[in-house]
């Protein structure tokens, strides 16, 4: 009886033709990010959050959690899988376990610009790898920007590849994170990013890498003495919708979702852009000492860990790091 009734209503509606917001249903949705409420994905999930509201007449409700209150970014991606949670604001490089060909993002020296990085995102490459992400059950909205990432410390100024020895370095639950700080001749430790606080706190460790603005709004200078100008790797972030809950929605609630992650992205990307230089100010404010290393140290550093690129082909993929390549040839005109 009620099946029927509900197959009148469609029916009706069809033939009606009523206005497609019969299509939208009241939800509450729920985001998480690992990262404080004043990162720019705080703007971009504020810009996001009124897309919907317009689009929906209201109907909807972005509630966003900050500072890994809903655990870490990997954890969070776990609960979208299994259609728990609807969205996370994620870094790819903890995915690796679930996607490995999300480790292209992790090799060294990547990307050379941001407007680089934009345009492999948001071109055919970012779309061939969005669509891999589906067979694990995540739908990728966007690419936002995480950002290139510089060292910090509590020992010394990184000035040459001689200094990163012995440094305990936190990196990200990632082979070849890992592999690039040991091949540095540092001492890597992969860790959950909300427990990185805490063990430059305590001095478990000594070190950790990030963009100036998550330095800044995760007040790492409290526990950190030395900020270095590394750019070592280019870190996109995604905008996961679980897939589960992602295919009860109506096609129209679909690209609400899709539009609305778009118009966040060139939000969050502006001011991610706006804010470095701010934060790195900030950081220095704070009482950080900070230091660029001159062209041809960098050159060093770039070899001593060219070898990570082959190490790690076989398990990202040699298919996908040619496809890379060829579009930042492409890109760069060469
Ligand atoms: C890391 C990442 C993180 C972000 C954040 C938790 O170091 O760069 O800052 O993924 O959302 O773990």
């Amino acid at each position: 009886m009620r099946l029927r009734a509900l197959t009148l209503t469609t029916a009706l509606t069809l033939s009606l033709g009523l206005p497609a917001a019969a299509e939208i249903q009241t939800r509450t949705i729920t985001v998480s990010n690992g990262v404080a409420e004043t990162h720019p994905v705080g703007n971009g999930v504020e810009a996001m959050r009124e897309c919907m509201a317009e689009r929906t007449d209201g109907k909807w409700t972005l509630n966003a959690f900050w500072s890994g209150a809903l655990g870490g970014d990997l954890d969070a991606t776990q609960a979208l899988r299994s259609g728990t949670q609807e969205m996370v604001i994620t870094s790819t490089s903890p995915l690796v376990g679930i996607e490995p060909a999300l480790g292209v993002f992790d090799l060294p020296f990547l990307f050379s610009s941001a407007e680089e990085a934009d345009a492999v995102l948001d071109g055919e490459f970012g779309a061939m790898m969005s669509e891999k992400l589906e067979a694990s059950g995540l739908v990728n909205l966007a690419w936002w920007e995480n950002g290139f990432r510089n060292l910090t410390n509590s020992v010394r100024p990184i000035t040459r590849l001689e200094d990163f020895a012995g440094l305990r370095v936190r990196v990200m639950q990632n082979n070849i994170f890992l592999d690039t700080f040991q091949t540095l001749g540092a001492n890597p430790t992969p860790m959950a990013f909300g427990e990185v606080f805490t063990a430059l706190e305590t001095k478990a460790i000594d070190a950790q890498e990030n963009p100036f603005v998550t330095i800044d709004t995760s007040k790492f200078y409290e526990v950190q003495d030395y900020v270095s100008n590394t750019q070592h790797a280019y870190t996109p972030f995604m905008v996961l919708f679980s897939k589960p809950i992602f295919d009860t929605y109506s096609p129209e609630e679909q690209q609400i979702l899709r539009d609305c992650a778009i118009i966040g992205r060139d939000v969050q990307r502006r001011v991610s852009r706006e804010l470095s230089q701010q934060s790195l100010e900030n950081i220095q404010a704070a009482g950080m000492e900070y230091n660029e290393l001159d062209l041809a140290e960098m050159e060093r550093i770039r070899e001593a860990v060219a070898g990570v690129y082959e190490r790690h082909a076989a398990t990202i993929g040699q298919d996908v790091i040619d496809q890379m390549m060829a579009e930042l040839a492409r890109i760069r005109g060469q």
